[in-house]
């Protein structure tokens, strides 16, 4: 197994969520972590960022020890990397940045997440690719072999470029299809919840909670990433539950926007359900998720869920939550009934009576009715339903009880 020493700068109070976070990080790239020095900095010096006697310390630290990768964890430039790597012995050394593409590149498995992975790699190696030859394959490589390989980082500029604009136009293609489903969907009448967050609150414990889905629930950084929906039904009304890809801070800008178009059918839905975990720091999390989804020009309602409650007795603190644990099955009523008040602020409930002359008046405006049952009486159709307000327009006329 690789084995990772960390490198961390101490800029602020934050430094210490950001450590944690790139220890579970080196444990989701399926590395082991074996230590780290922290590096409190004043001044960031241009050409390695630390200072030459911190450098000397790790490299006197870890001299005799062999294969042990450097996670330097921040942002590096290019040169920095390749001096601290001449520091250290030339031992290889990565950034987070580097280190999450790498996770992402590793979990990728749907064709499309392959594709969008790859992208990012390139659009973040692309303005960093200078010089040629071995400095280049240095940069290049994350944890293990993955990414874009050595051969590929040896071929040129205009190589990467062609590539990356090859991949915006495949991406583009499958967006344009999937728009069609959306639209299918919207035909459909089907509500859209989506479970958005920071990475390992529970979004995918919570899924199959909710739906029985069957999807991988993992104590790990990224464990979801292509976007899952599944059916789920409330007091009668049919709903698609969106799980998609969780974040973190820092997450590199390159693959927010290369999973843009996944994370479509989250910023589309009715209501998104923001996870967040109160074992953490649940307000760093909500931040950082509400940052993310603005940046990507998200305007929905959604209801701040808190997950992981089991233990937790007081929860006046979190009044603005809805308070629940996904894996013990606790106030998910409770979250159901929040869910599903919030729908029914939006729609109306009632009985719809269709004299059969009007049939196939009805049935050009159904798109908006969700049906519970249907009798066919003397004088027509009584038919129990839901209509979204916004829709109810032609279908008045109809109403009979509500
Ligand atoms: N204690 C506790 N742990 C939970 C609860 N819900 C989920 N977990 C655990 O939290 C970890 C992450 O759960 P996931 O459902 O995979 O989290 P996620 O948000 O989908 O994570 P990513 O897909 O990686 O973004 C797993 O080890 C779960 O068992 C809960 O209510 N209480
Ligand atoms: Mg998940």
């Amino acid at each position: 197994m690789e084995k990772v020493y960390v490198i961390q700068p101490r800029l602020d109070d934050n430094c210490r969520v950001l450590h944690e976070e790139a220890v579970a990080l080196i444990e989701s790239a399926g590395a082991e972590y074996c230590g780290t020095t922290y590096q409190t900095i004043k001044k960031v010096n241009p050409a390695t960022y630390l200072g030459s006697g911190k450098l000397e310390h790790v490299r006197t630290l870890l001299s005799g020890l062999e294969d042990i990768t450097i996670l330097f964890n921040g942002s590096l430039s290019p040169s920095q990397t390749l001096n601290i790597s001449s520091a250290l012995d030339g031992r290889k050394v990565i950034d987070r940045t580097t280190l999450i593409l790498d996770i992402f590149a590793g979990r990728a498995a749907s064709a499309e997440g392959k594709l969008q992975v790859e992208l990012a790699q390139l659009r973040y190696l692309y303005p960093r690719l200078k010089g040629k030859g071995e400095a280049l394959s240095r940069l290049g490589g994350g944890i293990g072999s993955r990414g874009p390989g050595e051969t590929q980082l040896e071929t040129d500029r205009r190589h990467i470029r062609a590539r990356i604009n090859y991949l915006e136009e495949k991406l583009k293609d499958t967006e344009r299809r999937r728009a069609l489903t959306v639209k299918r969907r919207e035909k459909r009448n089907m509500r859209t919840v989506a479970l958005v967050g920071y990475t390992n609150t529970g979004k995918s414990t919570l899924m199959n909670r909710l739906t029985g889905a069957g999807v991988l629930e993992k104590d790990a950084l990224f464990a979801t990433l292509d976007p899952t929906a599944r059916k789920m039904r409330l007091n009668g009304m049919d709903f698609l539950l969106v799980d998609t890809v969780g974040f973190l801070q820092d997450l590199p800008h390159e693959l927010v926007e290369a999973f843009k178009s996944t994370l479509e059918s989250a910023l589309n839905c009715d209501l998104a359900l923001i996870v967040c975990d109160a074992a953490g720091d649940h307000d760093m999390q909500f931040k950082t998720t509400m940052q993310t989804l603005e940046g990507l020009g998200f305007d929905r309602p959604y209801l701040k869920v808190l997950n992981k409650c089991e233990d937790l007795e007081d929860l006046t603190p979190y009044s603005d939550f809805v308070c629940i644990s996904a894996k013990y099955g606790k106030n998910i009523d409770g979250l159901k009934a929040a869910i599903y008040r919030e729908f029914q602020e939006k729609f109306t409930d009632c009985t719809l009576c269709v004299p059969y002359k009007d049939m196939a008046e009805y049935s050009a405006c159904s798109d908006a009715v969700a049906e519970r049952a249907r009798r066919y009486g003397a004088d027509g159709m009584e038919i129990d339903c839901t209509i979204e307000n916004a829709r109810v327009g032609k279908l008045k006329k109809y109403i009979k009880r509500t």
